[in-house]
């Protein structure tokens, strides 16, 4: 009997030992490089599982359909963040756990939406712009949102399966603001974008790049890293900064407030700021740094490209997107019937 009890506390010891040694990441498809996960289990131990999502919204509604707790660490874009930290569904950092906080670009923290960097940390940072294959369009003839209406594009557009980007867009090229105060806006928006169905070939989120590189998709929208990662593959593929105002994002790196392994979160959290990993992660993900330290180390080539480091001049037309609690609604019930063709 003594033994069976010392049997079991072991067991249950090493179950929590085990437990303990874990972080539970939920995050965009293929955002973190492998080298990069093996290299912080190696270091400490800690074995790092992973799930995937393809939308800020999917990433939402699961968090709040699991309060139990599963996931460690999440990978919001600035606007979730303030949504979720609106209601509470964060864990507020430990900021003395993040030495390499020192090394974030003093432009990329203490935003708006997250003051104080309370509950995040940026991961990458990046633009939405218009994409063009040049073997079937001609890049010098399209320089706005308003080009993607063009007849001569029918079944030929990706638009990015994202509520907040494509309103975005659609906004922008009316000349409203991107982030609407006025639902009159929004309606607006929804028949410009009624008007661009029959130009609509596809909705694609997290594997737009693959489309645009098997040209399945010659003309679109996408987001400025998937599209450097896709002219890797495919050198016609060409992003266009549009000359109206455009969308520019942070994604984030942040704790569920019911997370088991807070710990092990910080952790992670911290290796990620080191300058060499936030570098590793830039060169594989194709997006901007907001590590300044990690910025020199980056190939000339990527420090060059106006993708991923777009002039002061093309920035004054990015704006970043923001949760729109008043207005959230209506954009989503539109979203809905354009999704459906209605
Ligand atoms: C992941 C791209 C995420 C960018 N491939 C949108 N925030």
């Amino acid at each position: 009997m003594t033994r069976l009890i010392f049997f079991s506390i072991t067991m249950l010891f090493c179950l929590t030992t085990q437990a303990d040694g874990e972080l539970n990441i939920y995050t965009w498809g293929d955002y973190i490089p492998q080298n990069v996960v093996k290299q912080f289990e190696n270091e400490t131990g800690i074995d790092v599982n992973i799930a995937e999502f393809d939308s800020n919204e999917m990433l939402y509604t699961k968090l709040k359909s699991t309060p139990g707790g599963y996931y460690d660490l999440i990978f919001p874009s600035s606007y979730m963040v303030e949504r979720m930290a609106k209601e509470n569904m964060l864990h507020p950092l430990n900021h003395s756990l993040l030495p390499n906080f020192q090394h974030m670009n003093p432009e990329m923290i203490d935003k708006q939406y997250d003051p104080g960097n309370r509950y995040s940390v940026p991961y990458v940072w990046g633009t939405t712009g218009i994409v063009v294959n040049d073997r079937y369009h001609d890049p010098d003839k399209i320089n706005s949102w308003s080009d993607l209406w063009q007849p001569r594009f029918e079944d030929k557009l990706l638009l990015l399966d994202d509520v907040s980007e494509v309103f975005a867009m659609a906004l922008s090229k009316l000349g409203y603001p991107i982030n609407p105060q006025n639902p009159d806006h929004i309606k607006t928006a929804f028949k410009a974008l009624k008007a661009l169905w029959p130009n609509i070939k596809v909705f694609k989120g997290d594997s737009a790049h693959l489309v645009y590189t098997s040209e399945d998709a010659t003309i679109g929208m996408g987001w400025s890293g998937d599209i450097y990662q896709a002219r890797r593959i495919n050198p016609h593929v060409q992003f266009i900064y549009p000359k109206e105002r455009f969308p520019m994002w942070i994604d984030c790196m942040a704790i569920p407030n019911n997370a088991s392994h807070v710990t092990n979160a910080h952790k992670f959290l911290n290796f990620v700021m080191r300058p060499e990993i936030a570098k590793r992660i830039a060169v594989d993900q194709g997006y901007s740094t907001p590590n300044k330290d990690a910025m020199p180390k980056l190939p000339e080539k990527m420090r060059q490209s106006p993708i991923i480091n777009p002039s002061q001049q093309t920035l004054k037309r990015a704006t970043v997107l923001n949760f729109l609690p008043q207005n959230r609604h209506v954009m989503n019930h539109y979203w809905e019937k354009l999704k459906l063709g209605l």
